[in-house]
């Protein structure tokens, strides 16, 4: 197996209220496991088709590749840029997200407004670009729309298991509460990195 579920580093109630113990139970050991399980598949299926030469199956075999590689690197960002402490951003991000957006209550806005508003199941990020430079995007699925080359800072998970126990169709109460847990601290060391 070369790819393995990461622990967490709070109790699956340490985000409550905001997030509930159940959901993200249920989202770290079933769905995140279930996508590097699938990860790990796919590379034994592409090993087997190098092995053979028979590569007939090869486009499947890369969109199961991309869609689980996609999820299991978002999930792990996801967790990771939570935290249950209060936690401060750097000046140095402090600074970006102020020369880009103006001022964080508009960083916000974007950030709320643009990840409510993806379509079906996907992520709401703020990214560093190649160049340096912060942008909001928001991708379908794991991957499909995805900046290249760009550094994800904040990954918010707005596919349904995500939020759907507790929160129900009410996705912009989730991002709301979402931006309670954001761990400040991980996401600065990221966009100096
Ligand atoms: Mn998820």
């Amino acid at each position: 197996m070369k790819y393995t579920l990461p622990e967490l580093k709070y109790s699956y109630d340490a985000l409550e209220p905001y997030i509930d113990a159940q959901t993200l139970e249920l989202h770290h050991s079933k769905h995140h496991a279930g996508y590097v399980a699938w990860l790990n598949k796919a590379l034994e299926w592409i090993e087997k088709a190098r092995e053979t030469g028979d590569f007939w199956a090869v486009k499947g075999l890369k969109k199961e590749l991309a869609f689980h590689y996609s999820g299991h690197i978002l999930h792990s960002l996801y967790w990771e840029n939570m935290s249950p402490e209060k936690t401060q951003m750097s000046d140095l991000l402090s600074e970006k997200i102020n020369e880009t957006f103006w001022s964080f209550e508009t960083f916000e806005k974007e950030f709320k407004s643009a990840t409510a508003l993806v379509e079906a199941s996907g992520w709401g990020l703020l990214v560093k670009t190649a160049e340096g430079e912060l942008e909001i995007v928001t991708i379908e699925k794991h991957q499909d729309l995805a900046l290249m080359n760009s550094t994800v800072l904040i990954a918010c998970d707005v596919w349904e298991h995500a939020y759907y126990l507790k929160y129900q169709n009410r996705r912009p109460e989730y991002i709301d509460n979402f931006f309670n847990v954001i761990n400040w601290e991980e996401v600065s060391k990221r966009l100096e990195k």
